[in-house]
């Protein structure tokens, strides 16, 4: 391989979130440090870099206050932008965290006016994705939380929380849209403790739904990363379900803030796993990318981490592919005896009873090393490259 080789290329299904490289680096501690980008503008770049699709926020689009003249010609040049490059709009969302109406929440505010409010603003940009052909729909529920106990009946807010997903699968339904939702989950921030904070609260709660077959997950690494755990077994799991309908790929480093870092920056090691394990488990959505360029960066800076996250899945993918191709790894995965967790744990045929009174030689079996330092310490060669 050759650096001319990690140009990304459409079958690659790369996508950014339109908010992503439009990010003005508005934070807790300072304002803007870039101009606003428009919608269309993003669109253009991110197809000049090799992007296949786009993924955004009603309010990405127009403005929350924009007159129904403003939001038509902000679409129409969305539109244009997006029939000129070719670009694909895989996924879209709703902003139902920035203006102050939402600041107790949007499904579970605890004022009934904001929820209902909330659903039309879903509904009435659900119409324009299915329009503009997006496949997904991100449910972020950054201000479903609270900060303090008694603030939040957490149970009737989940039933909330059901009952809006379940009108909205409904409405998706009876308009005869082809859309699936994903639920986006994130531990805390902007709210001090936000509901389903784990992948794994995410898939439980899906299951309580009237669709669940409609309803999938988009983990993101930060987000994950933040509580403490380990994405590639995130993601692992929603393939497991058939749940992973979407995934938000970026860079973080533990638990802090959510850093919103380019892929392939922060956990590098884990970005090789996340990488394995999308390769291996067959996931075929967007290969999305939802970070922020730091504020440090000027509108280059912006482009150059852009194409920064294209190009480091593209090297990790490669060097993937090379650790599970070396003769000397499968030979490793073979001493780690990695392919006999495949066999199931009785014969065919067998039940409870053939193995009630098994018996084992503890000792042996106790002494037996896994060798997965070896195994290990090939994946890091790999990902350093020497190997
Ligand atoms: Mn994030």
């Amino acid at each position: 391989m050759t650096a001319e080789d990690y140009v990304p290329r459409r079958e690659d299904h790369f996508s950014f979130g339109i908010w992503t490289v439009g990010w003005q680096g508005v934070d807790v501690f300072g304002g803007a440090v870039r101009p606003p980008m428009p919608a269309d503008r993003a669109v253009r770049k991110l197809a000049e870099l090799g992007a296949y699709g786009v993924n955004f926020h009603d309010n990405d689009v127009f403005g929350f206050e924009a007159s129904p003249a403003e939001r038509e010609e902000r679409i129409a040049a969305f539109r244009k932008a997006l029939d000129d490059t070719g670009l694909v709009v895989t996924t879209a969302t709703t902003n139902l965290f920035g203006h102050p109406m939402f600041k107790d929440g949007a499904f579970t505010a605890n004022e009934r006016e904001v929820r209902r409010f909330a659903l039309a603003k879903v509904m009435r940009n659900l119409d324009l994705a299915a329009e503009l052909g997006a496949r997904a729909y991100v449910f972020w529920g950054g201000r479903e939380g609270a900060e303090s106990g008694a603030a939040k009946d957490i149970r009737a807010a989940l039933d909330r929380y059901a009952e809006a997903l379940n009108i909205l699968c409904a409405y998706a339904t009876d308009q005869g849209y082809d859309i699936r939702f994903v639920i986006e989950p994130k531990p805390n921030e902007p709210r001090g403790d936000i509901l389903l904070p784990t992948v794994g609260n995410a898939l439980a709660f899906i299951n309580s739904l009237e669709r669940p077959e409609m309803v999938g997950v988009n983990p993101e690494i930060g987000h994950e990363e933040m509580a403490g755990l380990n994405y590639a077994h995130s993601i692992a799991q929603a393939l497991w379900h058939g749940k992973l309908f979407h995934i938000d790929l970026n860079g973080q480093n533990g638990p802090r803030y959510d850093q919103d870092l380019r892929f392939g920056a922060g956990n590098a090691r884990g970005a090789f796993w996340v990488v394995d394990t999308l390769v291996a488990g067959g996931y075929d959505g967007p290969v999305h990318f939802d970070y922020k360029p730091p504020r440090t960066e000027d509108d280059d800076g912006v482009w150059v981490s852009a194409a920064a996250c294209m190009r480091n899945y593209l090297i990790l993918r490669e060097k993937v592919r090379a650790f599970r191709a070396d003769p000397e790894v499968r030979a490793a995965l073979r001493e780690s005896r990695a392919g006999e967790l495949a066999a199931p744990t009785l014969e065919a045929g067998e039940t409870w009873r053939d193995v009630r009174d098994v018996t084992a030689d503890p000792d042996a079996l106790g002494r037996r090393g896994m060798g997965y330092e070896r195994l290990d310490q090939l994946a890091l060669e790999h990902l350093y490259g020497v190997r």
